[in-house]
């Protein structure tokens, strides 16, 4: 069976764990966790040397991590992602947009905030300030785009929805006020609404689950 290396606080397992479901494809889950240093361990990085959650491990031994990169892999040829060039570069476009302008600072100062121990959250707190800046900024490029269109590219639900869906829809845990950005909250609705939705990123049904080694 298809192997998931993850845990259920990462917004980028969540992700493949998201399409998974909703494309019905059945996997087990190691639970490897980054708060447990598993990911960057040795034994983890001879599974894949990039030392990430998540990764995934197919029955012939293949290996594929990046999120972004499975996500794709999984959608193709699916109504997750369209057949039209143009559309699928905008899928790629608002995926890349995920990984470079969203993902470094909402799910940064997410993880600082829900984890690091309050002395050294302290002695981040101008790096705090800076990724609050930018992660506002990534929130504004998507409200100004979903207060004039339901979905992020297609016109329609994609695994571009999916990529950013998971470290926006927990980015109050990291500090943002998603309230200022009403486009934002009715395109979370939407998603919410797909069939075989994941409503809470630590909820889990259905999936075998063994602890990190495997
Ligand atoms: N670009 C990667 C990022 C993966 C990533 O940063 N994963 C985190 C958990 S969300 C991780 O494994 N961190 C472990 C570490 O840095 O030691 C993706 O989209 O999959």
């Amino acid at each position: 069976m298809l192997t998931l290396y993850g845990d259920l606080d990462s917004g980028n397992v969540y992700k493949v764990r998201l399409l998974l479901a909703q494309l019905g494809i059945r996997y087990r889950r190691v639970d490897t966790t980054q708060n447990r240093g598993e990911p960057g361990s040795a034994a983890f990085r001879k599974i894949n040397p990039i030392g990430k959650i998540p990764t995934l491990v197919f029955d012939d031994g293949r290996v594929l991590s990046e999120s972004g990169a499975i996500l794709f892999y999984f959608a193709a040829g699916t109504p997750f992602l369209p057949a039209d060039r143009w559309d699928q570069a905008n899928v790629l476009r608002w995926m890349f947009f995920e990984q470079y302008s969203h993902e470094p600072y909402i799910a940064v100062n997410r993880h600082w905030l829900l984890h690091l121990p309050e002395a050294e959250r302290a002695g981040l707190a101008g790096r705090i300030a800076d990724n609050y800046a930018r992660g506002e900024q990534a929130l504004a490029v998507m409200a100004q785009h979903l207060a004039g269109n339901d979905w992020l590219a297609a016109g329609r639900y994609t695994i571009a929805d999916i990529a950013l869906y998971a470290y926006t829809h927990t980015a109050a845990e990291g500090g943002f006020d998603l309230r200022r950005h009403a486009a934002i909250g009715a395109w979370l609705a939407r998603v919410r609404a797909q069939p075989s939705h994941i409503p809470q990123m630590r909820q889990e049904e259905g999936v075998p689950v063994v602890q990190w080694p495997g």
